[in-house]
């Protein structure tokens, strides 16, 4: 019998209770893949359902065999086995931020691989892959990650591989571990670069002039990598909201308990709003702004805090001096002013970068206004320091203002002070700001980013086995039994305009007006805002009624006619 300090370090290293506990849980399988216990490999055939977006002219020209290898043809699995193949190497890593459920495609990958074929495991992201940073995963590895963390198998970052020197080293990589495939596990961005680097892998890497394939498998908390009915949700969205619904619920039995306060909660989610959508709909708090409607309606921050304001006013004529407000961490971005600035804003940085990072931090916001419009300028000089800081922070790898730094829950409490005051000296405004966003990318994976991530990996795995490039990896009919399919990559990119060019990329999901999640939360907000109709939905369960529960905007959007997953 061990003493309680002997059982206390057993717990190290990921050995908790919970933890050995969840690796036991069992994963459902799409009926494709055959049982649970001993998963099999799939081949896929045409749909002939092509994808197409307004640049695909352009697309063709800039991805000419990927796209002459799919048609842009999306797949689904044929019903049967491929023939078996042996002696594959295959390579995955992890891309941007990380999203629970990522250590399930790992295993689901070497499942499905078998002991015929080598996984690879690539450190720290595509950095990793560019200094040849691999090492070989074992059955021992993936016995331990199962249904845990997070990303720290392997770590992750946000490289975007772009140069001719970069696609050198990554060619180099693929030949000194002789790789065949590379599995990049990643959001919107990171499926952009999969894709470029299918094209640019796809011949002549090896000596025999063959090419290295790539897949793609659909990865971020932030919901916004979707494409209609074919992904209707990437991995790690349903953890996280549930872990900030957990937290909002119990803020807001909070403030019905203590009756003095109103919290302003930032959600991440980086610029759409599918995180707070989710949350609200989970908690049915008072306020939940939503940056596509405010853009939408075109509406000015001076409007969205009038909105905000009354509602404060109100409820406390109705004796509730508390309430919530959830806000997404994009929101700035979608204010029609705030957008024309920033907009013009990185124009300014990206052509001034030298002259910009040469002057003093306290002279930047002078050197970017004078060369500003006098409108933008003006908006720039009226916003307060903390907000000018980070709104010339500098950009991510991919171009993309670092939304989470940006403090928009204090802003908005700042400003929504003054004007509760100038609607009724009286009502009394007492405020905390709350930022939720890491707290959420790496809890255990619920069970239903349990059972997609798995079996993404097992689609993944299986397009390799199958001889195809240049795709992602997906589940769909997931409250159906679920099907594995791929989605040719080059059929969703789009050019947009980033670091003052135009690029390739994948477009980003925002909120839709009509969609019927938002038209659900729209019939509903008047009356969560007029009393207290909050709920907490309480943590998210691995055993119990709760498990195996859909995220309800998914369910609302998908048409399921129940808030559960059925995958198998
Ligand atoms: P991905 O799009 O790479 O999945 O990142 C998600 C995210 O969590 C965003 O919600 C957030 O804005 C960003 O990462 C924060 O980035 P970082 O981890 O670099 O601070």
């Amino acid at each position: 019998m061990s003493t309680l300090v002997e059982q206390l370090i057993q717990t190290e290293a990921h050995q908790s209770i919970f933890e050995s506990a969840v690796r036991q849980l069992p994963l459902p399988v799409c009926a494709a893949f055959g049982s649970s216990s001993s998963p099999q490999p799939v081949s896929f055939k045409n749909t002939g359902r092509v994808l197409s977006t307004k640049d695909s002219d352009a697309v063709r020209a800039q991805f000419p065999q990927s796209v002459a290898a799919s048609n842009n043809i999306v797949l689904t699995s044929s019903g049967s086995n491929p023939a078996t193949v042996q002696g594959k190497r295959v390579a995955v890593l992890f891309s941007g931020g990380p999203a629970a459920g990522g250590h399930n495609v790992v295993c689901g990958l070497k499942r499905v691989l078998g002991a015929g074929n080598t996984l690879l495991g690539v450190r720290a992201g595509p950095k990793g892959l560019l200094k040849g940073s691999l090492f070989e995963i074992t059955e021992a590895n993936v016995d331990f990650i199962l249904n845990t963390g997070g990303f720290d198998f392997l770590g992750s970052d946000r490289t975007k591989i772009k140069s001719d020197e970069q696609f050198a080293q990554v060619r180099e990589t693929c030949i000194k571990h002789q790789l065949d495939a590379i599995v990049v596990v990643g959001g919107d961005d990171s499926n952009t670069n999969a894709a470029v680097l299918a094209e640019s892998l796809f011949t002549g890497v090896k000596a025999d002039g063959s090419g290295v394939q790539v897949i793609g498998v659909p990865k971020t908390i932030d919901g916004d990598l979707q494409i209609g009915d074919l992904l209707s949700i990437s991995f790690g969205f349903d953890t996280a909201t549930r872990i900030y619904s957990e937290m909002v619920g119990n803020i807001l039995q909070d403030t019905s308990s203590s009756l003095k306060y109103w919290h302003f909660v930032k959600l991440m989610g980086r610029s759409a709003s599918h995180v707070a959508l989710e949350v609200a709909l989970q908690t049915k708090p008072a306020i939940t702004l939503i940056s596509e409607e405010i853009a939408a309606n075109q509406e000015s921050l001076a409007s969205i805090i009038d909105r905000v304001a009354r509602v404060i006013v109100e409820r406390s004529h109705r004796g509730m001096n508390y309430g919530v407000l959830l806000a997404p961490e994009g929101l700035i971005e979608f204010i029609p002013e705030m957008n024309a600035m920033i907009a013009e804003l990185n124009d300014v940085l990206a052509h001034h970068a030298a002259d910009f990072a040469a002057q003093a931090d306290d002279a930047k916001p002078a050197f970017v206004g004078s060369r500003l419009s006098p409108e933008n300028a003006s908006l720039l000089a009226s916003l307060p320091h903390y907000i000018v800081n980070m709104l010339l922070a500098e950009r991510d790898s991919h171009g993309n203002l670092q939304v989470s730094l940006i403090p928009t829950e204090q802003l908005l409490i700042d400003m929504a002070r003054q004007r509760v005051r100038e609607l009724d000296a009286n009502v009394p405004f007492a405020a905390h700001s709350h930022f939720l966003g890491y707290e959420g990318r790496c809890g255990a994976p619920t069970l239903f980013d349990a059972a997609y991530t798995y079996n993404l990996g097992l689609t993944a795995g299986s397009l390799i086995l199958d001889g195809r490039t240049g795709y992602m990896a997906t589940i769909t009919g997931l409250a159906s039994g679920g099907t594995p399919q791929a989605i040719p990559l080059a059929g969703l990119l789009n050019i947009e305009r980033r670091h003052g060019k135009n690029e390739f990329v994948i477009e980003k999901a925002l909120v839709k007006m009509d969609s019927p999640a938002m038209q659900y939360f729209v019939s509903r907000r008047e009356a969560w805002a007029a009393s207290d109709l909050f709920a907490s939905p309480g943590p998210r369960q691995f055993w119990g009624p709760t498990t195996d529960q859909l995220p309800i905007s998914v369910a609302l959007n998908s048409g399921a006619d129940a808030l559960m997953f059925k995958i198998g």
